[in-house]
C-alpha cells in the first residue's frame, strides 16, 4: 500500500525494535503491516550517531539479533559503521523492506473508539496522509531525540554548533579551537578521536564519570572462520557473555560491596591514564559506581592528559558569539561547539503526539505519575498500543536487543490471542498496571540508581526511575513469554449485521 489507507499493524521506527517487529510479524504470516520511519534508512540510533569513535559498549555477539548471528564482526565491541551495515543487511535479507516507508514522520496518532482503530497522521515528501490500523507498535527509541543544553546565549553562537547525535561531517575540525560539553558515553568516545586533530580542545565536565578499561579486541582470521563454521560456537560466545554480565552486574546495583572491585578498576584506569594528580582529582567521581551509566574506554583519560586539552570543571555561565564563559568569569574562545548533552528520556517527545481513548496524550497521562506501562509495553486507555523499549525496559549492563526481542514475542502472542478470540481491543487494566509499577518502584528504592548520590537521565523530575529494568533480563523474558490476557480488558470484535 501507499501511505494512505488501512493496515492491520502500523509500526513506527526502523531501528532494531521496528525491524525486529517487522521480521517476526512476517514470520507469523502477517502480511498487512507497514513500518514508517522519519529517517532515510533503517538503523535508528546506529544510523543517527555517526560521530568519530562511535561504537557499542555491549559486546557485538550479544548486541545482535538471536535469529541473525553475524560471524563477521571485526571487533569484540563493534564500531558504528559495522552495526549499521549489519542492521541494513538483516533488513535486506529479511524481505520486509518493501513494507518500510522512509522519510515518513508520525505527526499524530489518535485512538478512534467508535471505529476501534488507530488513526495516524503522517507526513512524507508528498504531503500528509492518514493511515488507520488495528494495532500501533511504537519502536521510536528511547535515546533518539537530542537534548540541547539550556545555556544562556547558546542560540547566538556564531561558530559551528552541533549535537553528538547529529554530527556535522562538513565541519573540518583540523587545527580548530573546539569545545565538547558533556562527559557521558558519547563524549568519551568523541574526545579521544578529535583530540588527535584539533588545535585545542576544551572539555566541559559537570560530573566526572567512572570509566572502566575497554576489553576490546580484534577477532583474528582463524577465530572468525571458526565462528562461521563451527556449529554452536557463536551461540556459546553469546551465552558466555550474557551470563557473565547477568550474574555479576544486576547484583551490584543492590550490594555496594559487590561494586568495589569495579570501582577499584575504574580508579586504577584513571591513575594509569592521567599522570597529573590535580587533573586526576578533578576526574575522580564523587558518587557510587553504577549510579550513572558506567563508561568504558582505554583512550579517554590519556586524551584528557594531552597538552592540547583542558578539562573545565567550572560551571558554564553563558555562551557568547565566539566563546564559552564559565562562572569564574573566564572566557574560552571556540570555533566549534559540540554538545554531547544526551537525549530526552523521561519526556519522550513522541508521547505528546499519541492520544488515547480519553483524549489525553501519553505525555499528559504520564505528566502526573511519571512514565508507566504494563510490562513496559502496554498502557491503560491506549488500546492496542504496544511500546517497544517502553518505560522501565532500559538496561545498564546488557543488550537492549534482548529486551526488544522479548517485547516482540509478547506482541506476537498478543496478536495471536486477539486473532484467536476475535478481540477487537486489548488494554491492560489499571490495577495490573499499578501493581506492576508499584513493584518496580519498590525494587528501585534500594538500588544504587536511586541511592548512589548522583543525578542521572534514569530519574524523572520526581526522582523516580522510569527508565531501567531493575531485575535480571531472563526475569524480563520470562514475564513477557506469553500474553497474559487476564491482566487485560478486552472487547470482542463487532460482527457485521446481516
Ligand atoms: O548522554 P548523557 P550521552 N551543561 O546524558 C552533560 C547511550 N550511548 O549521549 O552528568 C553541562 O549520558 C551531562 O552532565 P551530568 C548510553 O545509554 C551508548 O553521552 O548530567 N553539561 C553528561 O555528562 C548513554 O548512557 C553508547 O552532570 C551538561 C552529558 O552532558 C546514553 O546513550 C554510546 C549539560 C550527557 O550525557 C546517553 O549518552 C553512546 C549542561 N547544560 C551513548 N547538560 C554505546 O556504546 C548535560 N550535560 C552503546
Amino acid at each position: 500500500m501507499t501511505t494512505n489507507g488501512h493496515v492491520k499493524h502500523l509500526v513506527v521506527g526502523a531501528g532494531f525494535a521496528g525491524l525486529c517487529a517487522a521480521i517476526r510479524l512476517q514470520e507469523d504470516g502477517e502480511t498487512d503491516f507497514l513500518v514508517i520511519e522519519k529517517g532515510g534508512d533503517v538503523g535508528g540510533t546506529w544510523r543517527d550517531n555517526t560521530y568519530p569513535g562511535a561504537a557499542c559498549d555491549v559486546p557485538s555477539q550479544l548486541y545482535s539479533f538471536s535469529f541473525a548471528p553475524n560471524p563477521d564482526w571485526s571487533m569484540s565491541f563493534s564500531p558504528q559503521p559495522e552495526i549499521q551495515a549489519y542492521i541494513r543487511r538483516v533488513a535486506e535479507e529479511s524481505g520486509t523492506l518493501d513494507r518500510f516507508r522512509f522519510h515518513t514522520t508520525l505527526e499524530s496518532a489518535a485512538w478512534d473508539d467508535d471505529a476501534q482503530l488507530w488513526r495516524t497522521e503522517v507526513s512524507d515528501p508528498t504531503g500528509r496522509h492518514t493511515i488507520t490500523s488495528t494495532t500501533l507498535v511504537v519502536g521510536a527509541g528511547g535515546l533518539s531525540e537530542p537534548r540541547l543544553p539550556d545555556i544562556d546565549g547558546i542560540e547566538g553562537f556564531d561558530g559551528e554548533l552541533f549535537h553528538s547525535a547529529r554530527w556535522d561531517h562538513d565541519v573540518d575540525l583540523a587545527g580548530k579551537r573546539v569545545a565538547v560539553i558533556g562527559t557521558g558515553a558519547s563524549a568519551i568516545q568523541i574526545v579521544p578521536e578529535i583530540q588527535k586533530v584539533v588545535g585545542h580542545l576544551d572539555v566541559y565536565q559537570r560530573t566526572a564519570p567512572y570509566v572502566l578499561p575497554r576489553n576490546d579486541r580484534r577477532y583474528g582470521r582463524l577465530e572468525r572462520l571458526a565462528l562461521r563454521h563451527v556449529p554452536g560456537l557463536q551461540r556459546l560466545y553469546r551465552t558466555a557473555i550474557y551470563w557473565g554480565r547477568e550474574t555479576y552486574v544486576p547484583g551490584f546495583t543492590l550490594q555496594p560491596k559487590l561494586a568495589l572491585p569495579a570501582k577499584k578498576m575504574a580508579l586504577a584506569n584513571l591513575a594509569k591514564g592521567v599522570s597529573d594528580p590535580e587533573l586526576r582529582e578533578r576526574l575522580t567521581p564523587i558518587f557510587e559506581i553504577g549510579c550513572k551509566r558506567i563508561l568504558i574506554s582505554n583512550t579517554y583519560y590519556p586524551a584528557l592528559d594531552s597538552d592540547n586539552v583542558e578539562v573545565v570543571t567550572d560551571r558554564i555561565a553563558k555562551v557568547t558569539g565566539d566563546a564559552v564563559v564559565t562562572e569564574d568569569g573566564v572566557e574560552r574562545p571556540v570555533d566549534v561547539l559540540i554538545v554531547a548533552t544526551g537525549f530526552f528520556t523521561t519526556e519522550l517527545p513522541i508521547t505528546g503526539h499519541i492520544t488515547g481513548r480519553g483524549g489525553r496524550t501519553l505525555a499528559e497521562q504520564w505528566r502526573e505519575g511519571g512514565m508507566a506501562a504494563y510490562k513496559g509495553t502496554t498502557v491503560p486507555d491506549f488500546p492496542n498500543l504496544f511500546m517497544l523499549v517502553g518505560p522501565n525496559t532500559g538496561l545498564g549492563h546488557s543488550s537492549m536487543v534482548f529486551i526488544i526481542e522479548s517485547q516482540v514475542e509478547y506482541l506476537r502472542d498478543a496478536i495471536r490471542t486477539m486473532d484467536l478470540h476475535r478481540y477487537a481491543t486489548v488494554e491492560p487494566t489499571p490495577a495490573a498496571t499499578e501493581e506492576w509499577n508499584a513493584d518496580l518502584q519498590r525494587r528501585m528504592r534500594r538500588t544504587v540508581w536511586n541511592t548512589g548520590g548522583c543525578s542521572s537521565w534514569y530519574l524523572d523530575e520526581d526522582g523516580r526511575n522510569t527508565i531501567l529494568w531493575p531485575r535480571s533480563t531472563f526475569a524480563f523474558r520470562g514475564l513477557l513469554s506469553e500474553f497474559d490476557v487476564a491482566a487485560y480488558d478486552v472487547t470482542a470484535a463487532r460482527t457485521a449485521s446481516p
